[in-house]
């Protein structure tokens, strides 16, 4: 893993290309595995819509939503905890995050032909100081990213099969989403598709967090 220097998009570190081909594809043998132990579910925010992402979660925390809310919680909502972020994926993450502490939650993310993810803030992890950093996989995807204002300016940018994203410091809190994706445009995936994976450390002190809303 020798990355090239990353481009700076509004203090979004973009590492195109971070993974080669056999890099995915082992982390994608990883990602079945975890998928096996936690099955994807299809989440549900808590305005009651069915979003098109399909989630699960890998580490001590898992990000969930139902009509209880958004939060991090320790256990799958079939039940169980969640698999161990495996070694590869740790690994992506000492690599680019520069920061003494490990991620305590892996957010799996699937996305089908039809699916995106409106632009919001990532803001249930309870404390920013710390990086979060993105793994894209599979189908390319138009990534949009803005300011810390919801309605602010935006840029674009597609986002490719082994592209790493980390968004740190002023970026912590902006907006984002993705558009849409080019569904089929990467041959990762035999059936199509992109699976995003977020790293994050999550501080919820003592107690376990009061679900949020939008
Ligand atoms: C910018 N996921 O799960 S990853 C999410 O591709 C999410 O699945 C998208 O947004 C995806 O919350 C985008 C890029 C990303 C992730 C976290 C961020 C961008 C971010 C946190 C703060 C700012
Ligand atoms: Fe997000």
């Amino acid at each position: 893993m020798t990355p090239n220097p990353p481009l700076n998009i509004r203090g979004f570190q973009v590492y195109k290309g971070f993974l080669d081909r056999a890099a995915q594809e082992s982390l994608v043998d990883q990602i079945r595995q975890v998928a096996s132990d936690a099955p994807f579910f299809a989440p549900v925010t808590p305005s009651g819509k069915q979003m098109s992402v399909k989630m699960t979660s890998a580490g001590q925390l898992g990000w969930v939503t139902d009509r209880s809310g958004y939060r991090y919680q320790a256990h799958h909502p079939k039940g169980g905890t969640w698999p161990e972020i495996p070694e590869s994926i740790l690994s992506i993450w000492r690599a680019v995050a520069a920061c003494d502490r490990e991620p305590v939650s892996c957010l799996v993310n699937f996305y089908g032909e039809a699916a995106r993810m409106g632009m919001h803030q990532d803001k249930d992890e309870g404390d920013f100081r710390w990086p979060v950093v993105s793994v894209s996989l599979g189908d390319d995807a138009l990534f949009r990213m803005g300011t810390t204002t919801r309605g602010g300016k935006t840029e674009s940018l597609w986002l490719t099969s082994g592209d790493v994203v980390v968004m740190g410091g002023d970026a912590r809190l902006s907006y984002h989403g993705i558009d849409r994706i080019r569904y089929q445009s990467c041959s990762l995936l035999p059936k199509g598709g992109r699976i995003n994976l977020t790293l994050r450390v999550v501080d919820q002190g003592e107690r376990p967090q009061q679900p949020s809303s939008p």
